[in-house]
């Protein structure tokens, strides 16, 4: 039987959707900034933002991985502690760098939290002060500086991640994992609305991901279904899937405000729908403005989800469908 889309060609649909390509510009600029240069620039960033993190978000990371190696730096003397430091943004292949890849994303995220919190402290080497940046690494803080909170917080992320020495194919979902939560007790489960969508998919989907049941969001897509995170390439298959949103989605907080539904094309039915999501990190506080473009099958399964960063609140109100 023919299908009228191939995940290739779903990832296309809404194509006038603004993302925020300040993201990945910014990334490729940083990439080619020297490791000093790297680091000065995100403690400039993440300082300035003055965005406190929860705390809490540190407790469901599953820091126990990586609190031998935080002892093991804390006990080093100064320069040791700066050429770790180096090494992790060189990507250097060393057995910490290595272990640093293994960790998954929120372990990543409250390693560095926790040497941010030593370093201020006097208990790890501090980026030495009046450290200058160069003119390549300022355009990049500038970059950032000008991007909305969300914006800044995915570059942050971002850059974090990709530090360490990964032997493994990059994006493998193989890391140490992270203990399954349990999901929201039905009673307490909270049901969103959607202005315009009524579809029981979408309502599902967003409801589970806000109850922490991944089974149920990740049995919502069809065996060969996708999901294509901001600025990746899609995972393909249910089990992948539900993979991912173990290790990360846990805790996020998704509050759709609007969509509308494409009439259906053989039975394949497209659904944009527009509001923001907030990360454990950050809370309330950081409201990321997205786009979640479905493509449903005939039985109503998921066969393709593209979350998109959108590049500025405008872009809440883009429903258009060509
Ligand atoms: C210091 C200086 C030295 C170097 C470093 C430092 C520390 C940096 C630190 C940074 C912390 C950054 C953090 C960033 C958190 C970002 C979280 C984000 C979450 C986005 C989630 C989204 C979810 C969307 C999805 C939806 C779905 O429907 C499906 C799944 C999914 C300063 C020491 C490094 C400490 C904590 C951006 C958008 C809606 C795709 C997940």
């Amino acid at each position: 039987m023919t299908t009228p889309y191939t995940i290739e060609s779903a990832q296309s649909i809404f194509p006038s959707t603004q993302i925020a390509n300040v993201v990945p510009d910014t990334i490729a600029a940083f990439d080619q900034l020297n490791a000093e240069d790297q680091l000065a620039l995100i403690w400039f960033a993440y300082t300035e933002m003055g965005k406190t993190i929860t705390v809490a978000a540190l407790g469901a990371a599953n820091m126990i991985l990586a609190q031998g190696i935080l002892e093991l730096i804390k006990q080093m003397p100064p320069e040791a502690q700066t050429q770790v430091m180096y090494d992790l943004a060189n990507r250097a292949d060393t057995p910490i760098c290595r272990s640093y890849a293994s960790f998954t994303m929120n372990i990543k995220l409250g390693f560095w939290y926790q040497l941010g919190e030593w370093m201020e402290q006097g208990i790890v080497a501090p980026i030495p002060p009046g450290y200058l940046l160069s003119d390549k690494a300022q355009e990049v803080l500038k970059s950032i500086q000008a991007a909305d909170a969300g914006q800044q917080i995915t570059i942050l992320r971002n850059t974090v991640i990709s530090m360490g020495f990964d032997p493994n194919a990059p994006g493998s979902y193989k890391k140490v994992e992270d203990p399954i939560v349990a999901p929201t007790e039905i009673a307490s489960r909270t049901q969103v609305k959607i202005e315009g969508v009524t579809n029981s998919t979408v309502l599902d989907y967003i409801n589970n991901m806000n109850a922490n049941d991944f089974e149920a969001a990740s049995n919502l897509f069809t065996a060969e279904g996708a999901l294509q995170p901001p600025f990746q390439r899609p995972i393909i298959g249910k089990q992948a899937i539900l993979a991912y949103m173990r290790e990360e989605c846990r805790d996020l907080k998704m509050i759709p405000e609007r969509g509308v539904v494409e009439t259906p094309e053989e039975g394949y039915t497209p659904i944009k729908v527009t509001g923001t999501v907030q990360s454990p990190w950050f809370g309330a506080s950081v409201g990321m403005n997205i786009a979640w473009r479905f493509v449903l099958d005939p039985q109503g399964k998921i066969f393709f989800v593209a979350i998109d960063l959108l590049a500025s609140p405008k872009e809440l109100l883009n429903l258009v469908r060509k």
